[in-house]
């Protein structure tokens, strides 16, 4: 469904490298057709294989150099291809054509990942996620490499191979695949104290997320925009889902790991070839250059937020992602992102963690992708003509004609030829800079934990005591005591109820209180306040045969709210209703489990089996111990008295305008008189 329909230019260009090989004659690589496919050439049908059969010897080896470097980090990832419009033109603040035009839909591709595991890893690892979108503009490729989180664990690029060596799995033993929970990483943490505004967010709902299509996506650095007048801007991105910021909780994630390793990417996929496709809308925070030491914190450092209550998010246009790849490695494994694939009109500040990413991108393309041409990939190539001298390397593609490869030149005409910033050419933002050459930190990046307490003091009740028994997982599963120690004594200055928490849980003595005095918050940094919706929800209907006839109407009003239902029975294939109508069977309980619906609605008591009225009740109790919503039609409502639930919040009978309301609301927190 998503496939055809949603065509783009870029999507023409790589419409000339599809290939379709069904249907087609088997050859070589030389395109010589072959006789034969499964059998080697022999001396003797049962004598030694010959050297000389090069169908064999090409086809073994084209296998044996099938993988690549997985990526250093965000190794496991799944992207899509989609469009971005522009709500308002934003030449006031950048020249930036493709933020200029809002006639223009701008060809994009998406890719989501997670970052500390292997490119095989579960994905509801407790992890930060990367969100990296490559606009395809006519001015060359833009590159927004983001994450799920508004800040970063440090603020220099040179600390970022300390980071992930800490984080990655130990290397004695290659273990935790996939997890901070671990001695490295908590060590690192301890010893570099800029981690801690990062590491509330780390351990806050936002590192479990529901799905990639309810994340908000951020730029993390600071980016100049700079407007045809040469007037200059620091500016954030942010991308906000139009669905809403969305968590599981823990004890479903580490289930869902099992349930389904690829809900993450599966929840894309699917909701994409459904038609559901997900939206995003950017968001700008601008500050003037005048005003760049107005704030208590220095806005060029990623481990700070620019509170959205204080800079407000300016939202100016709308992505959506609507066509799933056709190769996953063509596409998703070969896309090559970096921040600092810009257009005329984004430029770079000084933060010191952008300019380190700056180099890295580029460098780590090279080991991946084999060589400097990748940018000839299909996936990245530009929409744009590119013209230069750079020549040859491994896997070159174009032919380039002419003889003159240098600059300058009288033999082209010095072509290809640089381009006046009036005509388009990139010019570097001329900003002026003074200093002494030093390796050392500003003292304005020093405040390492007013922001953490704004973070703390920003949460729900409920999203605090997530942290608190995050940080008590992680630091549960370090070895070594001084490690936790040092943790509960950083935290210390950030919250003394979250470290007296987190100490009794570990059975650690409670560190004195430090926490400065800071009683800022900031509400839009809570998902407690962001929006809900019932649209793309996934509700597990659990019926046997003999189901009541008003399902039938139940399922049409979940579809009309645009909810994916999927029945759940005893058996595959057709289940029969009283009234003789039939529904299909999505599932069995030997198919699905419980964590991975958002809701359940039970409608048959007993099935033919059972395993019927044994896994029933089990699903719908799970269910309601992750506080979702609960529905009950006719006799379901009997498994709701046997569990004792009746009359609890977001537990509805025989009424689906509120079931719709309550899996729009999603998660019940004050059950069981909580
Ligand atoms: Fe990075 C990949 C995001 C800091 C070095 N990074 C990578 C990806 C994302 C980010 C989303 C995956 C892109 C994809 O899907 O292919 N990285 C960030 C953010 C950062 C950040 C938001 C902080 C603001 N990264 C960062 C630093 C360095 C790197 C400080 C090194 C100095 N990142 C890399 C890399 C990767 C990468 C090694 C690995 C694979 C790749 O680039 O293509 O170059």
């Amino acid at each position: 469904m998503s496939k055809k329909e949603n065509q783009n230019k870029k999507n023409e260009q790589l419409d000339q490298f599809r290939v379709q090989d069904e249907g087609k004659a088997l050859t070589t690589n030389q395109g010589l057709k072959m006789a034969e496919d499964e059998f080697s050439l022999k001396a003797d049908e049962r004598g030694p294989t010959l050297l000389e059969d090069f169908h064999m010897r090409e086809k073994i080896t084209h296998f044996d150099h099938e993988r690549i470097p997985e990526r250093v980090v965000h190794a496991r990832g799944f992207a899509a291809h989609g469009d971005f419009e522009l709500y308002e033109s934003l030449a006031p603040y950048t020249k930036a054509k493709f933020l200029n035009d809002t006639s223009k839909k701008t060809p994009v591709f998406v890719r989501f990942s997670t970052v500390a595991g292997s490119r095989g890893s579960m994905e509801l690892a407790r992890d930060v996620r990367g969100f990296a979108t490559k606009f395809y503009t006519e001015e060359g490729n833009y590159d927004l490499v983001g994450n799920n989180i508004p800040v970063f664990f440090i603020q220099d690029g040179i600390k970022f191979p300390d980071l992930i060596h800490a984080v990655k799995p130990e290397p004695h033993n290659e273990i935790p695949q996939a997890q901070s929970a671990h001695d490295t990483f908590w060590d690192f943490v301890a010893n570099n104290q800029e981690t801690a505004h990062m590491i509330m967010w780390h351990m806050s709902d936002r590192a479990i997320p529901r799905s990639f299509r309810m994340m908000e996506g951020f730029g993390v650095n600071t980016f100049r925009f700079v407007n045809d007048k040469g007037e200059a801007f620091f500016v954030k991105f942010h991308w906000k889902p139009v669905l809403g910021v969305h968590s599981t909780i823990w004890d479903e994630a580490v289930k869902i790991n099992g349930a389904d390793p690829d809900f993450h990417r599966r929840d894309l996929y699917e909701a994409i070839e459904n038609g559901q496709y997900p939206e995003f809308e950017l968001g700008l925070q601008i500050i003037k250059e005048e005003d760049e030491f107005n704030f208590d914190f220095d806005i060029l450092d990623a481990t700070k937020i620019w509170p959205e209550e204080d800079v407000p998010v300016k939202i100016v246009g709308k992505m959506t992602l609507n066509r799933n790849v056709d190769n996953y490695f063509a596409e998703t494994e070969q896309v090559a992102f970096h921040p600092g694939h810009v257009v005329p009109g984004i430029d770079f500040t000084n933060d010191p963690l952008l300019q380190g990413r700056l180099f890295s991108y580029t460098d780590t393309q090279l080991i991946r992708l084999g060589g400097p041409n990748f940018h000839e990939l299909p996936i990245n190539r530009p929409l744009c003509p590119f013209h230069n001298n750079q020549r040859d390397g491994y896997g070159r593609q174009t032919i380039n004609s002419s003889k003159v490869a240098y600059h300058k030149n009288s033999l082209a005409k010095n072509t290809p030829e640089p381009v006046s910033e009036a005509e388009g050419g990139y010019s570097h933002y001329q900003e002026k800079v003074e200093g002494r050459k030093v390796r050392a930190r500003s003292e304005s990046f020093k405040d390492h934990f007013s922001q953490a307490i704004l973070f703390w003091n920003s949460m729900s009740e409920v999203e605090k005591e997530h942290i608190i028994n995050a940080f008590s997982f992680e630091l549960g599963k370090c070895k070594e005591v001084s490690v936790r120690e040092q943790v509960l004594e950083m935290f210390s200055n950030v919250s003394h109820d979250l470290v007296s928490a987190i100490a009794g849980n570990l059975g650690l003595p409670v560190p004195d209180k430090k926490e400065i005095n800071y009683t800022k918050s900031s509400p839009a940094v809570s998902q407690a306040n962001t929006v809900k919706r019932p649209a793309t929800r996934k509700v597990g209907i659990i019926a046997a045969d003999g189901f009541p006839a008003e399902l039938n109407n139940v399922i049409a009003e979940l579809k009309g709210a645009n909810i994916v239902p999927e029945v759940i029975s005893d058996h595959q294939g057709m289940v029969k209703g009283v009234d003789g109508t039939e529904i299909t069977a999505d599932h069995t309980f030997m198919t699905a489990e419980s964590v991975l619906f958002d809701a359940i609605l039970i409608v048959s008591q007993e099935g033919n089996t059972s395993l019927f009225s044994k896994e029933a009740p089990e699903f719908v109790k799970e269910a309601y111990t992750h506080y979702k919503p609960i529905g009950a039609l006719k006799e379901g409502a009997s498994v709701l008295k046997d569990l004792d639930i009746s009359g609890q919040d977001g537990v509805v009978v025989d009424n689906s305008e509120k079931f719709i309301e309550a899996v729009a609301e999603a998660r019940f927190w004050n059950r069981d008189g909580k």
